[in-house]
């Protein structure tokens, strides 16, 4: 399938220096192997998420959630940025007023260099303990017999937000603010089902920004989109990345 191609309006905008806001779910890792949680592979296909992403689920059988994020760490171990994350991380070095805001917990855009990143759903590769509430980096390849335990003897979690569970109240102002404040907003790889991040891009539009989908597929968000870029965005994002680059090397 040939990939959409940039309209001049967004070739324009992608040159200029104002901020850029790039919003990014499971489909940007999709090209890296990960499996996103909707469609034909998804994750949750005879899963459902009630069933290992929600704080009940947890309660009930906290080994068969651990099961569920090992099993998902140990994939993202052994995946890498593909040419997607890697396009995100070249345009926020040439444009340095660009922020990142995933829904992803893969850890993929760290590894590919973006550094203005907002986790809205948490980490894989957070732990933290459900009596004092500390959370840490946990990297560990094996994390022993399931669920792991903190010192203190309490169960750890993986610090993600589970469904039903209140967003990072820091990361979602972040988010808000920059989805208000950003002229150009990148609508990456995401189905736009989950809440409130899907409201992201509807906060964009309202605020007057330029909204771009890039995604293979339709989303209840394509027709509220300024535009759509039917295409993968590990070829997609490449593209749009050598335009903003473009400005920046003209410019250097
Ligand atoms: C909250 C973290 C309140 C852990 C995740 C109605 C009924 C019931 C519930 C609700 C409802 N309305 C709203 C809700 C609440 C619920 C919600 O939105 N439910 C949805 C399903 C209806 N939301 C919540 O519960 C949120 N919390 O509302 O709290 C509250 C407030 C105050 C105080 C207390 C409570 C919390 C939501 C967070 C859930 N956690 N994950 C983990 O990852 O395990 S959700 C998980 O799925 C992801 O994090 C992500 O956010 C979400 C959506 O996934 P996507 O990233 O979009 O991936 P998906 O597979 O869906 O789509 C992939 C896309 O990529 C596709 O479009 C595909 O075409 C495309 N693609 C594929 N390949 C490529 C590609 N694109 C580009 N290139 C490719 N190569």
């Amino acid at each position: 399938m040939r990939d959409a191609e940039p309209s001049p309006r967004l070739a324009a905008l992608l040159r200029e220096r104002e901020p850029l806001l790039i919003l990014t779910g499971a489909g940007v890792s999709a090209e890296s192997g990960l499996r996103t949680f909707r469609g034909p592979d998804g994750l949750w296909e005879g899963k459902d998420p009630a069933e290992v992403a929600t704080p009940e689920a947890f309660r009930d059988d906290p080994v068969e959630v651990w099961r569920f994020y090992a099993a998902r760490r140990k994939a993202a171990a052994a995946a890498a940025p593909n040419a997607a994350h890697l396009a995100i991380a070249a345009m926020e070095s040439a444009r340095p007023a660009t922020m990142v805001v995933t829904q992803n917990v893969d850890g993929l855009h760290e590894r590919a260099g973006t550094k203005q990143l907002v986790r809205l759903h948490g980490s894989l590769w957070r732990v933290r303990c459900v009596v004092e509430g500390r959370e840490w980096e946990d990297h560990r390849e094996d994390l022993g017999s399931l669920p792991p335990r903190c010192e203190c003897g309490s169960l750890l979690r993986p610090a993600v937000v589970w469904f039903g569970e209140a967003l990072p109240h820091e990361a979602w102002g972040k988010a808000a603010a920059a989805a208000r404040r950003a002229p150009l907003v990148l609508v990456v790889g995401t189905s736009s089902l989950v809440r409130p991040a899907a409201d992201l891009q509807e906060i964009a539009l309202r605020a007057g920004a330029y909204v771009v989908e890039v995604n293979p597929e339709a989303t209840p968000f394509s027709g509220l989109a300024s535009e759509r870029l039917a295409g993968r965005a590990g070829s997609v994002l490449p593209r749009l990345a050598s335009l903003v680059r473009g400005r920046a090397e003209a410019t250097a």
